[in-house]
């Protein structure tokens, strides 16, 4: 049986790297074997891609241009990490994907969604993550989380309209499909909101 494709997403500081750490701890004390990743990134290749991306140097990349990369990455990880993964039954946490795409480039940067999707059924050919949990926030209290840790990147730089268009697109990637993206409110207190992603963990490990 093939393992199970488990995403994180979110806007800035929701808390993703936090929880991430959690829910492999979970997966692994269920005996589960799990490949932890992250995208833009996951392979030797993904990881200068992304190096490109989010330097705030790097001023002048166009938004196709900036698409493109996105999949181009996506691309190089499905091929050599995750789908390998995948049939050789090891489970898969991945920190964003293309959902990420469809909230950043394309509710963010206003890219036509279906220029997306034309990207999205050529790399992936249909494959889509089981499971997605997406922890939302109001924009402010992420950026403030994420603004007390690092110099912003290139994303991080973006203005509060650019980060309000990303929230809504996700939020819209869950309404249209509630049984794979879970909404995780994650303005609560970390031990609030490791619970809840809890519930949902405990339900696919015990349908696994
Ligand atoms: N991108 C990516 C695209 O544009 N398109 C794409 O297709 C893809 C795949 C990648 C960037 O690339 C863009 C989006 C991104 O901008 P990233 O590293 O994945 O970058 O994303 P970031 O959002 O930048 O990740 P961060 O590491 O900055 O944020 P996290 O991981 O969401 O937040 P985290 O866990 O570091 O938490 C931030 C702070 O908040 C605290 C933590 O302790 C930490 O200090 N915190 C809480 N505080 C109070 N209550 C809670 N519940 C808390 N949870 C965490």
């Amino acid at each position: 049986m093939p393992g199970k494709f488990i995403t994180l997403e979110g806007g800035e500081g929701a808390g993703k790297t936090t929880c991430l750490k959690h829910i492999e701890k979970r997966i692994k004390e269920a005996g589960i074997d799990l490949c932890v990743t992250r995208e833009p990134g996951g392979t030797r290749t993904g990881e200068k891609i992304r190096e490109i991306l989010l330097d705030r140097g790097n001023f002048d990349i166009l938004d196709e241009t900036e698409l493109l990369l996105m999949f181009a990455a996506r691309s190089q990880h499905l091929n050599e990490l995750i789908k390998p993964a995948l049939a050789a039954d090891t489970w898969v946490l991945c920190d964003r994907f293309t959902d990420a795409t469809y909230a950043y480039q394309g509710g963010g940067r206003e890219i036509d969604v279906q220029r997306i999707a034309e990207l999205e059924q050529w790399v992936q050919q249909g494959l889509k993550p089981d499971l997605t949990l997406l922890l939302d926030l109001p924009v402010e209290v992420g950026l403030e989380r994420a603004g007390q840790r690092s110099t912003p990147d290139r994303f991080e730089s973006e203005n509060i309209a650019f980060m309000q268009r990303m929230r809504s697109s996700y939020l819209e990637i869950a309404r249209r499909e509630p049984d794979r993206v879970k909404v995780i409110d994650s303005s609560q207190p970390l031990e609030s909101v490791l619970s809840q992603i809890d519930r949902i963990l405990t339900e696919m490990l015990h349908s696994a």
